[in-house]
């Protein structure tokens, strides 16, 4: 029979590639995508049909993590069979600046959904998408058991939504599992975090756009794969027979300067002839290096990533050189189709 999902954050980097993913192996899929002034779902519009066809298997329906009540009528109506809950505040700068939104999203928004899939007596499993920010000044190599120690609003929050997680499993009996990634990015990166900011800077460099890359910390080591891969552990997570929690990473570190390196030097050029620091992108506190160690979900999950930092950068520049040339986005291949919205 059909599985039916629940992805919220459909319209970011990973709820893009996890609806992609599920239509694939033949899920009804429905997304929470929350209400703009301007349209949000550029990522998702190649895969998105006419609600009114017969074959139709992706859905949205308008909803916000800050909204119990409306969360708790979807998971009635939607009964799904698997819940993917990839929506937040993402980003660790931003959170130092709205802390308390921030908080309400990222952390007690978890609870919120938790609760009404409780709430709604629905019998589904659940993702949570935590994150490698929450070991922060714990040192590398981290795997499941290094103790937290986050280091910004954000990292704080994932915290909260992570043992919120783990309190439904053991309290309530529910199949619902942290999936704890170290960075991943993708051509579908929002373009203030940091590989897409450079990727996207070379390619404008390139085509004599712009002169100057402005960034913060060149020194923090970050683990970087490759988004599709890990969406594709996402999913593992909820098909095995007990819930739990992993890590998901490459298990290689590099810094900001390395990668800026990588993407420069594929479009043959020397990064240091353009990168500038700006002390406005430095944070208040930093995580100065995250390394995952992925072993358990590789012999749980049979889960391994196989694009690593150099590779990655190489296909995030060929992709905003292709996207500068066509004046759009690599990933759309069709129209945009908006009657859902309309
Ligand atoms: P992203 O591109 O920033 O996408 C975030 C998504 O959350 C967007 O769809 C956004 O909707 C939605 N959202 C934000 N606030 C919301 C709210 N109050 N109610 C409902 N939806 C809301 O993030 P991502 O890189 O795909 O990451 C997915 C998840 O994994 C996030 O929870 C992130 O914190 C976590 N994570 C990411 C990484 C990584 O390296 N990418 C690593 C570890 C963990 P709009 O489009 O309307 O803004
Ligand atoms: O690309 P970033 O903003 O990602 P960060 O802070 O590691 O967070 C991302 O990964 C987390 C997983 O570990 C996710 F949970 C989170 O949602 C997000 O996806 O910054 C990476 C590093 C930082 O050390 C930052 O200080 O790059 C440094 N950096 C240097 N210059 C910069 C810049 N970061 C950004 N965004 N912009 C700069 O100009």
């Amino acid at each position: 029979m059909k599985k039916v999902a629940l992805v919220t954050g459909i319209t970011g980097q990973d709820g893009s590639y996890l609806a992609e993913l599920l239509l694939a192996k033949g899920y009804e899929v429905h997304g929470l995508i929350r209400r703009a002034s301007t349209f949000n779902t550029t990522r998702i519009e190649h895969i998105y049909q006419d609600p009114h066809c017969p074959d139709t298997r992706l859905f949205l329906h308008y909803g916000d993590l800050c909204d119990g009540g409306r969360l708790a009528m979807l998971l009635s109506k939607i009964n799904p069979d698997e819940v993917y809950n990839l929506a937040a505040q993402s980003h660790v700068r931003v959170s130092f600046e709205e802390p308390e939104y921030t908080g309400t999203t990222t952390g007690v928004g978890s609870v919120r959904l938790l609760e009404a899939v409780r709430l709604a007596g629905v019998s589904c499993r659940y993702y949570q998408a935590s994150s490698s920010e929450m070991f922060g000044a714990s040192p590398p190599p981290q795997n499941e058991l290094t103790p937290f120690y986050p280091r910004s609003p954000y990292g704080v929050a994932k915290v909260y939504s992570y043992w919120i997680t783990r309190n439904y499993r053991e309290a309530y009996g529910m199949f619902a599992v942290n999936g704890i990634l170290f960075n991943h990015e993708s051509p579908r990166r929002g373009e203030t975090f940091v590989t897409r900011k450079i990727a996207r800077s070379v390619a404008r460099i390139k085509a004599g756009l712009e002169s100057e890359l402005f960034l913060g910390n060149l020194d923090a080591v970050r683990d970087w794969g490759y988004a599709p891969e890990y969406v594709e552990g996402m999913w593992r997570m909820l098909q095995v027979d007990e819930p739990d929690d992993y890590v998901l990473a490459t298990g290689q570190g590099y810094s900001v300067a390395d990668f800026a390196g990588f993407a420069f030097e594929h479009a043959g050029l020397n990064w240091q002839d353009y990168v500038r620091f700006d002390e406005g992108y430095v944070r208040p506190t930093e995580v100065d290096s995250l390394i995952g160690d992925p072993t358990k979900a590789h012999q749980l999950l049979d889960w391994k990533a196989d694009v690593r930092a150099p590779e990655l950068a190489a296909i995030m520049v060929d992709a905003d050189i292709e996207a500068l040339g066509c004046s759009g986005t690599p990933w759309i291949d069709k129209p945009a189709l908006m009657s859902w919205a309309s």
